[in-house]
């Protein structure tokens, strides 16, 4: 049977662009090199392709230095889209340059435009309920403004609490299928997963929680042999993606996409 948590005709990623040496990023382990980071962006791409998937690759936005993260402008369900409100100062306006990408699948786009913050990073859409995890970037406002858009959709939102010093909650999980969630043992041990089943990711592979289901593949980070061991014996279909410039700004998997089936028009 299909699932609406990851089975998906559509996603729209956008290149990364010069100013991707901008980037935010907690510590500094240099600029990402823009040749290398394209190219694995190219890999990325063709991966969710290969699932049979719609891919809009939208141009470089240099204004904007953390847009090729276009996961944090907007939450995409099937019965509608919702424009994010970014909590980094930067990437605010994200959100708005986001929007008409989405009106070309959607007749309406939601958006929150009170005073809370809240990034798509911090949110995990199982097939059960929408978990959000405050963080740096999302705020408890932002969450209540979430859950009155998508209540119209009889969703249920649960609040969580992502790590201290984890950017968002997303970087320490990911949904697998409709009832396992890979995770950091950090994140699962607060017991927010209970009722799912967990793979946790390797001791010191942390950085590799970050992985997205897409159809029938999983995509996770090159360079995590532990964790793909564990994952494969598990009987998921792995492609890996190099992340290594992404990783330099804390990007994963996630945030280079939004994974959507748009309703009919
Ligand atoms: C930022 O700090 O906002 C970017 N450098 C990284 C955003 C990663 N996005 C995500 O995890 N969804």
């Amino acid at each position: 049977m299909t699932k609406r948590s990851y089975s998906f005709t559509h996603a729209i990623t956008r290149r990364p662009g010069n100013s991707i040496v901008e980037g935010l990023r907690e510590i500094d382990t240099g600029a990402p090199d823009l040749e290398i980071f394209l190219s694995h962006h190219a890999d990325y791409v063709a991966a969710l392709e290969a699932t049979g998937a719609h891919v809009t690759v939208l141009d470089a936005l240099e204004e904007f230095p953390d847009s090729v993260f276009v996961e944090d402008a907007a939450l995409c369900l099937p019965e509608g889209a919702i424009a994010m409100r970014p909590g980094a100062p930067s990437r605010l306006a994200e959100a708005s340059a986001m929007v008409p990408s989405l009106q070309e699948f959607y007749e309406e786009v939601f958006i929150i435009d009170g005073s809370g913050f809240i990034d798509g990073g911090d949110i995990l859409t199982t097939e059960r309920e929408i978990l959000v995890g405050t963080s740096a970037r999302t705020n408890s406002a932002g969450i209540e403004e979430l859950r009155s858009l998508v209540g119209r959709w009889n969703y249920s939102v649960r609040e969580l609490k992502t790590p201290e010093g984890v950017l968002h909650f997303k970087t320490d999980c990911s949904l697998l299928d409709e009832e396992t969630i890979l995770s950091t043992r950090r994140l699962a041990n607060t017991g927010c997963f209970d009722g799912y089943r967990v793979i946790h990711v390797a001791d010191g592979e942390e950085a590799c929680a970050n992985a997205i289901r897409f159809n029938e593949l999983v995509l996770m980070p090159d360079g995590f042999p532990k964790t793909e061991e564990t994952l494969l014996k598990a009987g998921y279909n792995l492609r890996k993606i190099g992340n290594s410039e992404s990783a330099k700004l804390d990007g994963g998997m996630s945030c280079l996409s939004l994974r959507f089936s748009p309703p009919a028009k």
